[in-house]
């Protein structure tokens, strides 16, 4: 008999299909703000945000309202999945090992309550705003979707999209899976790819979009997006371009990708808030049909500096794996977490040792893992407040002997956005750097009772402010 029975999430309340559903039905953790507010300063409002934030009134912008914060910490991505927080990760865990549900293709939906094409045509009427005091442009953060051309998966990733003018622009994009795709299209002797922006769905088809990792040739990530979620996804077929695309989203834009383009183009803000790469070559995009909603579409923004959404969305799913890879050496895991304050290069384990050997090999498969955000791996104890950098930064000064605690790996896959890490010469914009893998949980080896945490009498249940 397995000591624990098998995980069966809470039934999931039946999610919105929508975000405007979503943000209605958590109303009591959405920010409204119905003062007018320039669109130059919705980046720097949104990033003191910690839960949703609603822009109503942008001044420039009359006919759009925007939204930001949806998934920055664990309450909210709890809500984007309908569990409660305890049953969060080992059900977008459970549910990644299912097999995809696939999508649903409708002929009408609420996206398509307004259609331009042709002249009509203008994305920089969105309320994109500027994210950082480095960048000149306005940086389109929205959902894309690809289609693979030899299996037909649909392939999504937030790829940062830069426009330039009425119907042009350029993409960044930062995954590799994508970079398969367009040498597929390539070999297969296309000059063109088409490509379409979902902005404003719902926050859990963007906790699948960020997948990134080893799921190649069985699904694309919006296959998956009914299974995350419980439900049929419907698809609506696109005006200009082969594609189906979310027929409950805010607004969407297609276009294609010009395969033979490689424009130079300025950085990025990457999620280490630096502005690196600092110089970069994108495919160009242009732009041939917007459609949305008519009454006053949400635009999406994931503002991408200081302390966001963006540190923490793409690495959603790399904690769910990591869960299942740890979970498979028989590891009973409390969390996995890639930090906000970890700059997307940092991940903290928490788990009960089961003895002594398991916390090296949980922290190699974390620092071994497909993507370049595991440089700083720390293992902690459950008594460890995950929540708290103090905490944590505790546990490594209490728990750790240097000497015999933590491994230096040197010379493994650089992040783009690592300073730290060595530029490679000839393979710009990849670096080089090494890992380090660090055990700051309670260990037995000079007295158990010694990793007990002292509190104050009555700590938790004496509150001041009952006294002020
Ligand atoms: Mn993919």
């Amino acid at each position: 008999m397995p000591d624990t029975p098998p995980f069966q999430p809470a039934p999931t309340a039946v999610l919105d299909k929508d975000l405007r559903g979503f943000l209605e039905r958590h109303r009591d953790l959405v920010t409204v703000i119905g003062k007018p507010v320039s669109i130059e300063h919705v980046g720097a409002l949104s990033a003191q945000s910690e839960r949703p934030i609603l822009f109503n009134n942008i001044i420039e912008k009359p006919g759009f309202r925007l939204c930001d914060i949806l998934v920055k910490h664990r309450c909210l991505q709890a809500r984007a999945l309908g569990v409660p927080e305890s049953d969060y990760l080992r059900t977008l865990a459970l549910r990644l090992r299912q097999p995809p549900r696939g999508l649903v293709t409708v002929d009408a939906g609420p996206v398509k309550e307004v259609i331009r094409t042709g002249a009509d045509v203008d994305w920089t009427a969105l309320p994109v705003p500027i994210h950082s005091d480095q960048e000149k442009h306005p940086y389109i953060t929205a959902m894309n979707i690809v289609r693979d051309p030899e299996t037909g998966f649909y392939n999504s990733s937030h790829a940062g999209t830069t426009p330039l003018g009425p119907r042009h622009g350029v993409v960044s994009f930062a995954t590799p899976h994508t970079h398969r795709i367009i040498a597929k299209y390539r070999r297969m002797g296309h000059r063109t790819m088409p490509i379409a922006l979902a902005f404003g769905v719902h926050p859990a088809y963007e906790i699948m979009a960020n997948f990134s990792g080893l799921h190649m040739d069985l699904w694309g990530e919006m296959d998956m997006v009914g299974t995350l979620m419980q439900m049929d996804i419907e698809m609506v077929p696109c005006e200009t371009i082969p594609l189906t695309v979310p027929a409950h989203a805010e607004i969407v834009v297609e276009g294609t990708i010009d395969l033979d383009s490689a424009e130079a183009f300025e950085g990025v803000v990457g999620p280490t808030s630096y502005y690196l790469p600092k110089t970069q070559t994108l495919p160009r995009m242009d732009v041939s049909a917007i459609t949305m909603r008519a009454d006053r579409p949400i635009y999406r923004n994931h503002q991408s500096c200081p302390a966001t959404d963006h540190q923490v969305l793409p690495r959603l799913c790399h904690e769910a794996m990591l869960y299942n890879r740890l979970t498979e050496m028989g590891i009973e895991v409390t969390d996995v977490r890639f930090p906000t304050w970890g700059a997307a290069l940092s991940c903290i384990l928490q788990f009960e040792t089961p003895r002594p050997g398991y916390v090296n090999d949980a922290l190699m498969a974390s620092m071994g893992a497909p993507w370049l955000n595991t440089k700083m791996v720390v293992a902690i104890s459950p008594d460890t407040n995950i929540d708290d950098p103090g905490d944590v930064y505790h546990a490594i000064a209490t728990r750790c002997d240097p000497a015999r605690d933590l491994f230096v790996v040197p010379a493994t896959r650089g992040s783009l956005y690592d300073p730290s890490a060595e530029p490679l010469e000839g393979y710009f914009p990849f670096r080089l750097v090494g890992k380090i893998g660090i055990d700051a949980t309670a260990k037995t080896r000079f007295g158990k009772s010694d990793y007990d945490r002292i509190y104050p009498r009555h700590w938790g249940k004496v509150r001041l402010e009952d006294y002020l």
